[in-house]
């Protein structure tokens, strides 16, 4: 089964030195890591408020309170943007801004607040990519039960309804979810994300029901939007190499895979959950109770786009019986395991590799193969890079510039590996770095600086760093220097 709507199939050829005629050029941020104004206009705490609030949960105790203030300086950072020559931005929409105890009416001013947003980024010429969901639940929504509970996904539906309602005739892209395995596993599982539980079973559940929510606001959204509209959704999807060539490697990657990747693109692109996952995973879940008929064809409902987001690979095997496993999967530290029914595997750092701040593996091969991976397997499926870029020790010079080759190095390759996999049939859209500015960086607070543009807390200012120049070049060329021109 193909997942693309067949009246949005590819227009152009892609040729093997330039990117294909209508890339599109953007960058991501989410609301909690740069809005602020966290009680401003009506808005209520979401899990992440909580959670930060909760001491020891968040390094340095940091919080979104105020985050990067962008809810104050949105048009300015518009203009920021359009000066860099973004040609797409892609938001999230914070749910208890607009809806603020997750169900009811919507607040007409968390409404407005997106809606001049997006205003104010049409008249720069920027095309707005709005995400529904980034990992920021309603509290009162977790207080009733939250992903685990099936009722939640109606919620959700009813927050999209409002979306549509309120932005349909002017955001021409939207996606549900944004890396819903973080969500579920992260949230629920090792509890290094809010809501902080650490539940094997309740994040499988948690996924389920995300998956359920995605097809559900998919159904919502086709109904309201205009047609032509784009509609999709973004997965973190997990290079998942094996350590060696050992069977017991082999199918530690395998059980990481179903885990990590096939467990939302079996049920979104296959109408079906994968057979391994269920054997792996049947002694914390009762699957045939948990999917009720018609989750998955409500599920499955196409895509127009896939969302990828890309930073590293990830490298597992089995270890020798009693040697315990490795929790060292970058997802930050927790007694509890986000790999439910997998938990003994071991994650290793690719050796020989440059690493960012987050110790995290640079290697561009890895999206190379991811996105030729997900063409074989879903062959005419369009893809997006909806998020890839790196943390890095970021600091201004004393002449007020932020010099960061490393970062340019890192999209000068992830560029080139998107190029190569276009040119060898992968179907890529687009392309946006992680992040526009530095931000909240979940549980590192605002220890990590993902940004193209430097953020000094303390003042707000904003500075482009080298790399957002770079980037701004390359938008401009619509095609990458040569390697010596980094
Ligand atoms: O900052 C996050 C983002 O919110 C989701 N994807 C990964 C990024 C870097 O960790």
């Amino acid at each position: 089964m193909t997942a693309v709507r067949p009246d949005i199939a590819p227009q152009w050829a892609p040729e093997a030195t330039d990117f294909p005629t209508g890339f599109v050029w953007g960058a991501a941020t989410a609301a909690y890591q740069i809005e602020g104004a966290a009680a401003e206009g009506g808005r209520t705490p979401s899990i992440w408020d909580t959670f930060s609030h909760t001491a020891g949960k968040v390094r340095n105790g940091d919080t979104g309170d105020i985050a990067a203030d962008h809810y104050h300086r949105y048009r300015d950072d518009v203009q920021l943007m359009k000066q860099l020559g973004l040609k797409a931005y892609r938001f999230s929409v914070s749910w208890s801004r607009v809806q603020p105890t997750g169900r009811g009416p919507a607040v007409e001013r968390g409404l407005d607040f997106y809606r001049k947003l997006v205003d104010e980024l049409l008249e720069a010429g920027i095309t707005p990519v709005a995400t529904l969901y980034h990992w920021d639940l309603p509290q009162e929504l977790e207080d009733a039960g939250g992903w685990p509970q099936r009722v939640t996904a109606d919620r959700f539906a009813d927050y999209a309804a409002i979306m549509a309602g309120a932005l349909g005739d002017r955001v021409g892209m939207w996606t549900t979810f944004n890396e819903p395995w973080c969500s579920a596993f992260l949230g629920y599982g090792s509890g290094v994300h809010a809501p902080g539980r650490t539940e094997a079973s309740s994040a499988l559940r948690a996924a389920h029901h995300l998956n359920l929510a995605h097809g559900r606001a998919m159904e919502v959204l086709r109904g309201q939007l205009p047609a032509g509209t784009q509609t999709s959704v973004t997965l973190n999807l997990h290079q998942v190499r094996p350590l060696t060539d050992s069977a017991a490697d082999a199918d530690a990657a395998r059980r990481i895979d179903a885990v990590g990747n096939r467990v939302f693109t079996g049920p979104m692109l296959r109408g079906e959950y994968p057979e391994d996952l269920i054997a792996d995973t049947s002694h914390l879940v009762d699957w045939s109770k948990l999917v009720h008929d018609g989750d998955l064809a409500a599920i499955s409902r196409p895509v127009d786009v896939l969302g990828i987001n890309y930073y590293t690979p990830t490298l597992v095997s089995t270890p020798a019986e009693g040697a315990g496993d490795s929790r060292n999967d970058g997802h930050g530290a927790s007694d509890y395991s986000p790999w439910p029914g997998s938990e003994h595997v071991a994650f290793h750092l690719a050796e020989g590799k440059q690493r960012t701040a987050m110790n995290w593996a640079i290697d561009p091969n890895g999206l190379y193969n991811l996105l030729m991976d997900v063409t074989r397997d879903h062959p005419g499926l369009p893809l997006m890079v909806t998020e890839n870029g790196a943390a890095f020790d970021d600091y201004v010079s004393p002449e007020g510039r932020v010099e960061d080759p490393e970062r340019i190095a890192y999209l000068h390759g992830h560029l080139a590996a998107v190029q190569r996999a276009v040119a060898d049939g992968a179907d890529v859209r687009g392309y946006f770095l992680w992040s526009l500015m530095d931000n909240f960086e979940w549980g590192y607070g605002y220890s990590k600086r993902f940004g193209a543009v430097y953020v000094d807390y303390a003042s707000q200012r904003r500075i482009p760093k080298a790399s957002a120049h770079w980037y701004s070049d390359v938008i401009r060329r619509h095609a990458l220097p040569p390697a010596d021109h980094s």
